[in-house]
């Protein structure tokens, strides 16, 4: 792609000019007056670099591992849900490119794509992203848990969250690694957008023949509709305790931005935390994620990996975040635009542009491999200089 984007913000662009408003508002939308949205991006520009000089640095390794699995560098795939809306192939072209830079896909609980399917597309290692559902449709729980589970599970299902408890078998069986337990969505955040534009809820294969819900009511957002029927309000620490004593996989929380939830975290046994306010789709005049992610990792105290995402768009905003103590970062919105822009191939450019900054980053901030990168490597009290004019 010679002549084409150069850096994340001209996929966006490009993105804007191929997709439909009512997608693209989708994607790029964020809840109520997008403080957040903007605060996300905006707060990395808030934080200086500190380079050391006359390192050698001729040699560059950006390799990382997270829960023992390796990774070319610190840079995942975030689960983003409803690809196929910026592209055919939607997310077996992610997992594909994913594949192809030796990263790690989350697989959204929103996807188009069955996690069967994109099991079989690639050797891609994936994680899975779960909503904990609320209720139970009688006739699809009793027959596919029937099929699936020990009569004890079938039990212990069909007094819980059985569709949450046929994902997670699934996800076993097809060969993902961890679960991302998304925790910061009791109901939907208000996107004004798509309540505008009467935003579609597009076919969830994950979920066909397991939820039966009305996605066609009058007027608004049908996503909102579809999300209120099926995500569980009342989810709370203990089923923190219920989802690990139903899957063997590791079990990692997304959407924490406080040091208090983050120590409840661990002691609820996670196996990693994500900083993340949903790309602030969820609840407007939260923190960004790199203003807090400081005090969530002191909190933790190295007991588990800590993630962030929200608002990377850099390679200098990914070392920013590891200088400031997060394992690895993960990456949605550009996923979805390289998607638009050019399917797998898009994709692909988009993670390497951002490994090939943040590679630049270390060298010319004198850090040739990731434990390099300190605290002391960002300035984050800044105060840019007010004009005289
Ligand atoms: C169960 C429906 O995370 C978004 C996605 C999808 C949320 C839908 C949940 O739009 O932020």
């Amino acid at each position: 792609m010679e002549d084409g984007p150069v850096n994340l913000r001209e996929f966006q662009e490009l993105a804007k000019r191929n997709l439909p408003k009512m997608y693209y508002d989708y994607f790029s939308g964020g809840a109520e007056d997008q403080f957040t949205l903007r605060e996300n991006v905006e707060a990395f520009q808030r934080i200086m670099l500190r380079p050391r000089i006359l390192v050698d640095v001729s040699k560059i390794d950006m390799s990382t591992t997270l829960l023992g699995y390796n990774m070319s560098s610190p840079i995942l795939v975030a689960p983003t849900g409803s690809q196929q809306l910026a592209h055919p192939q939607g997310e077996l072209a992610t997992a594909r490119a994913a594949a192809a830079c030796n990263t790690i896909m989350v697989l959204s609980f929103a996807s188009n794509y069955s996690l069967e399917d994109v099991a079989s597309t690639c050797s891609a290692v994936r994680f899975y992203q779960l909503y904990v559902r609320s209720g139970f449709d009688a006739f699809c729980l009793c027959f596919h848990c029937f099929i699936t589970c020990s009569f004890e599970q079938f039990l212990q299902v069909f007094k819980r969250r059985d569709v949450s408890a046929a994902l997670l078998q699934r996800a076993e069986r097809n060969g993902y690694k961890a679960i991302v337990v998304t925790v910061d969505t009791p109901r939907l955040g208000r996107r004004e957008a798509d309540i505008k534009n009467k935003m579609i809820m597009p076919r969830n294969s994950n979920l066909e023949g397991l939820i039966s819900v009305d996605v066609n009511p009058t007027g608004g957002s049908k996503l909102e509709a579809f999300a209120s029927e099926t995500l569980d309000p009342s989810l709370s620490w203990k089923d923190i305790e219920w989802l690990k004593s139903i899957t063997k996989l590791p079990i990692m929380v997304k959407g924490i931005i406080t040091a208090e939830d983050a120590r409840k975290a661990v002691d609820a046994g996670v196996s990693g935390i994500v900083v993340s306010n949903h790309g602030a789709r969820q609840l407007d005049y939260t923190p960004p994620t790199i203003s807090v992610l400081d005090e969530v990792v002191k909190a933790v105290s190295g007991a588990v990996p800590v993630l962030l995402d929200g608002g990377v768009r850099r390679g200098t905003d990914v070392f920013k975040a590891l200088a400031l103590g997060a394992k690895a970062v993960m990456i949605g919105r550009p996923v979805v635009y390289g998607l638009a822009v050019k399917g797998e191939h898009g994709v692909r450019s988009v993670i390497k542009m951002l490994q090939n900054e943040l590679e630049l980053t270390m060298a010319l901030a004198g850090c040739p491999t990731l434990r390099d990168i300190t605290r002391n490597h960002v300035m984050i009290n800044y105060e840019r200089p007010r004009s005289p004019l």
